[in-house]
């Protein structure tokens, strides 16, 4: 294989570094050292050469004129983004000395490391760093902020994480996309439907809160209250069961419980159902009935369901659907939440748990703001990397009351000034994945990829990896591990008996190849639960402390606030990656509140008005849109925008409350409520 970055001319493969479920193969076209052009592979198996605006702009954010090129530290108060330009070697002796003093003074413990999937690239987000954080001892951050609460709860239905292979969804005739706005998040298994859509004459269905792009594409819209699809779904059980649209034979053969099961959810009837969801008891038939006689149906069960208090119940109940009908085992049925089981790689080889002494008090990344305020004994330094808490993370005023503690030594490695880094008080530059080693999983297809460098270093930015080599050797740590390439690190990882996927693929056959795809599995394969089978019962979850059958159970209700309120992503940013970037702006155009014409007619607001959206937390200034796009007392918001132009309020994060969901410590983004008035 060739070094890409000693090539100046070219056109060289890669993989898109995103949080995003497609990663796509991409081809990187160089011009005299530099990027000049980012386009889809079309030779990659799924994502065929397509690939969204966001990253056929990626360009510009690699070389915008704000991009750091140095390290810097602050020279004004916190939050203002006043910093000087220093040296790498000033930069981790300030942060080491002052880590050893904080040790010293008040143990490891006292620092906290936050990430997320900034670059998925798995040495990058989740290897060299969880080995210098467990040599460390530093706090431990839970990693929840995503897709925790639906993990956990499809991990009690199914065991794991493992799902349809999309690329077999070509052959499903019945497509539901429930809580996700896959035209935005998941734009190939949108392909996938449309080609069924034209092939098969698939119908497909969307369950949402918004008549978003992906509702408008869809053959039936079904608008559903926030919160409540667990209920739906039960009532969609109930008349599989009344009508006889089950497959006896899988049940029989695959599940526990299922007599429970019919029981249990005669309950949900239609009628009492339609009044808690918004759905008309018809409709809920006319799906029941649709679903229980349509095969291969296939439902991509996305996150707005698990962003509630109820999420990992929700998703739990979602994913028992497909047992029902049997449609496990019907090529392009099932269901999609997430399939990085399929992938799963050594964690303990990349990570090493065995460097952590001791077991380090563990910090829910959900909770940051209560963390930096209020944890005892205290958080005194906190390092980011891979993620952006002061827009991303909820209840943002208190996340950004902690950041601005003046005793708190917080260290930003990104690749730009983000409002996070503003606080702190050492930034570091980060390189681009194009100028990384890697290698990536995806959560979505069933493909391992790898990057090699294809430019180099931005100025003097440095990888994750290669940062935190230079603190390890700082602090004196002298174990091999810190010293393994990235190629030694891929190749541990995916050295891993006990995921039969992987065999085959290693760093080499990926330099080869540049995406390999995991041996075929199917989900029956991998009913890893206590039973060995898809447990419509789950006695776990009556020891973990839940109902064991899957369950409605309301979300909170601040009864304070008359409206629900969704604050979910947009289409032209990944988070709050390019909210910074004028073309991602411009193509995004405005910060809408959509909002319901009756809700809107009551309170005395027109499509077009300035209003402020409040509650107890927080509050925000944006364009109301009027219409039918959401139901009656609720109010939707799209993308994490930044706040830095200071004419704005459009800090969404104020508004949404720091609870935790129902499992797996995560995040409830879409169930606070807020208050609307005209300015
Ligand atoms: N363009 C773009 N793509 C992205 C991202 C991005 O920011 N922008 N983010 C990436 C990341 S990290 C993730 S996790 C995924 C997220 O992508 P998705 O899985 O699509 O999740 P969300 O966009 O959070 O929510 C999906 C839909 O759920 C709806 N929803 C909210 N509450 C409910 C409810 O109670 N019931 C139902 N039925 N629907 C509800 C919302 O209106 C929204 O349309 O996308 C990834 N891809
Ligand atoms: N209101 C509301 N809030 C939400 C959500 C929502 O739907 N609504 N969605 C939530 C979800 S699902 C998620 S996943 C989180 C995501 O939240 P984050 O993970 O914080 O995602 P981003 O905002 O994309 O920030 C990623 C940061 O990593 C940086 N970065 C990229 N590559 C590298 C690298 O190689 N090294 C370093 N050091 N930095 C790098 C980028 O420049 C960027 O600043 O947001 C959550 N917040
Ligand atoms: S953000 Fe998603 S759709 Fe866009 S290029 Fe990356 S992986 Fe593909
Ligand atoms: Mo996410």
């Amino acid at each position: 294989m060739h070094n890409y970055q000693n090539e100046s001319d070219g056109i060289f493969p890669s993989v898109c570094s995103l949080d995003c479920p497609d990663q796509c193969g991409l081809l990187v076209h160089k011009q005299e050292g530099k990027i000049i052009k980012v386009e889809g592979d079309p030779n990659h198996p799924v994502t065929k050469g397509a690939i969204c605006n966001k990253v056929r702009n990626m360009t510009h954010r690699i070389y915008e004129s704000r991009r750091l090129k140095y390290p810097l530290k602050r020279v004004g108060p916190k939050g203002e983004g006043k910093f000087k330009r220093i040296s790498w070697e000033e930069a981790i002796k300030t942060i080491t000395t002052r880590w050893e003093d904080l040790i010293a003074t008040s143990g490891p413990e006292s620092i906290l490391p936050y990430s997320f999937y900034g670059n998925m690239g798995r040495i990058n987000s989740e290897g060299m760093d969880r080995r210098f954080f467990n040599r460390l001892g530093a706090s431990r951050l839970e990693r929840t902020i995503c897709s925790s609460a639906g993990s956990e709860g499809i991990r009690y239905t199914m065991g794991g994480g493992f799902g349809t292979d999309p690329e077999d969804t070509i052959h499903s005739k019945l497509i539901i996309f429930w809580g996700i706005n896959a035209v935005s998040t998941n734009m190939h298994q949108v392909a996938l439907a449309q080609k069924a859509r034209k092939e098969n004459g698939a119908k497909i269905v969307v369950i949402d809160v918004h008549k978003n792009q992906t509702g408008r594409l869809a053959d039936w819209f079904i608008p559903i209250k926030p919160g409540t699809d667990a209920a739906l779904a039960l009532a969609i059980m109930n008349i599989l069961f009344q009508e006889n649209l089950i497959d006896q034979e899988f049940l029989n053969q695959y599940t526990v419980g299922y007599k429970d099961l019919r029981k249990h959810v005669e309950q949900y009837d239609p009628v009492s159902v339609a009044a808690i969801t918004g759905v008309p008891a018809e409709d809920i038939y006319q799906l029941a009935r649709m679903y229980g006689t349509t095969s291969p149906s296939f439902i991509r069960i996305g996150n707005g369901i698990q962003h509630h208090d109820n999420g990992g119940m929700c998703i739990r109940t979602i994913s028992c659907l497909p047992a029902l009908t049997g449609q496990w085992q019907v090529r392009g049925g099932g269901a999609i939440k997430g399939n990085s089981g399929y992938l799963s790689f050594n964690k303990a080889a990349l990570q090493r748990p065995d460097l952590l002494k001791g077991t380090p008090r563990s910090v829910n990344m959900n909770l940051l703001g209560r963390a930096l305020l209020g944890e005892e004994p205290p958080i005194n330094s906190l390092y980011v990397y891979n993620s952006n808490p002061a827009i991303v993370a909820p209840d943002s005023n208190k996340v950004r009351e902690g950041l601005a503690r003046e005793d708190l030594f917080t260290v930003v490695h990104d690749l730009f000034l983000t409002e996070t880094a503003a606080y702190a008080d050492i930034v570091l530059p980060a390189t681009s994945s194009f100028e990384n080693k890697d290698f990536y999983t995806s959560y979505w297809h069933h493909y391992v990829q790898i990057q090699v460098p294809v430019i180099e270093n931005y100025y003097e930015s440095k990888s994750n990896t290669e940062v935190f080599r230079l603190l390890a050797t700082g602090l004196g740590f002298d174990d091999a591990a810190f010293q393994d390439t990235e190629e030694e690190m891929i190749n541990q990882a995916l050295d891993f008996q006990s995921n039969v996927c992987l065999t085959d693929i290693t760093y080499e056959s990926l330099k080869d190849n540049q995406y390999m795809k995991a041996n075929r599995r199917t989900v029956l394969d991998h009913l890893t639960t206590p039973s060995g089978k898809i447990e419509l019962y789950s006695e776990q979850m009556k020891k973990d402390g839940y109902p064991p059958l899957p369950t409605y159970i309301p979300c909170k209700d601040d009864e304070e606030f008359p409206f629900l309120f969704v604050p979910g992503p947009n289409h032209n940013f990944l988070n709050s990656t390019f909210s910074h970037q004028e073309k991602h702006q411009k193509l995004e155009k405005d910060f809408r509140l959509y909002m319901n014409e009756e809700d809107a007619l009551e309170k005395g607001i027109k499509d077009g008005d300035k209003v402020r959206i409040w509650n107890n937390l927080g509050d925000c200034e944006l364009t109301v849109s009027v219409g039918e796009k959401v139901l009656p007392g609720v109010l939707v918001t799209q993308g994490l925008w930044a706040d830095d132009t200071s004419d704005k309020k459009w800090l969404i994060n104020t508004l949404t409350p720091d609870r935790i969901a129902d499992m797996g410590g995560g995040a409830t983004f879409f169930s606070g409520k807020i208050d609307v008035t005209k300015i």
